[in-house]
């Protein structure tokens, strides 16, 4: 009777360190101080396709590609993409990944992965497990608007780079996607940075 107690209480909390391990396993995104909630950093991006660029073969660019935000805080990135043209994306890129609630609104629209045929470009930071990628804009409209907060964690400096094959030549890698040129297009760097004030 006693043996078989220890038994039941072992398998209730081996059940719940399971469920427990489970349930982080779908934590998308740190958690930050109110504060930190209430006051986002916004960091504005556009992206700019070919033509607008009149950039050679027609390079894309997401700009700025260097942007920071601090540490531990929460960020707020609004992005408006000109680009009305899909292109493959890696693996599984096409989904939504470590933003908060683990989504992102397109024109308002909450989305949490995209058909993997309708995917422009991504916002990729492996490091960070972030992903936010950016569908063609519709012809109703003369940009997309994507927005997704994502919380920082530690200082550090990130890369970010597209994951659709959106380049030159023939896999789309060439160009704006080639290490050379390498940052500035389809490449850069998110610099999160400690600020005290946000630390508390
Ligand atoms: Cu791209």
């Amino acid at each position: 009777m006693k043996l078989n107690k220890l038994a039941l209480t072992a398998l209730a909390s081996g059940m719940l360190i399971g469920m427990t391990s489970m349930a982080s396993a779908h934590v998308t995104s740190k958690k930050v101080s109110p504060l930190a909630a209430k006051y986002p950093t916004i960091i504005t991006l556009t992206l700019y396709h070919g033509p607008q660029n009149n950039a050679p073969d027609g390079y894309p660019n997401i700009t700025p590609a260097y942007f920071s935000a601090p540490a531990n805080s929460q960020v707020e990135f609004i992005i408006h993409s000109y680009d009305d043209g899909p292109a493959p994306v890696v693996g599984d890129d096409y989904k939504v990944k470590g933003t908060v609630g683990g989504y992102e609104l397109v024109d308002g629209k909450k989305v949490t992965a995209f058909n993997k045929n309708n995917v422009a470009h991504t916002i990729t930071m492996p490091q960070l497990n972030l992903n936010i990628p950016l569908p063609p804009k519709t012809a109703n409209e003369p940009y997309v608007t994507v927005k997704a907060f994502y919380n920082t964690g530690n200082a550090g400096q990130y890369n970010w780079q597209c994951m659709a094959a959106c380049g030159s030549g023939k896999s789309g890698w060439g160009g704006a996607m080639s290490p050379a040129p390498g940052k500035g297009w389809m490449y850069g760097t998110f610099t999160v940075y400690n600020l005290k004030s946000y630390q508390r």
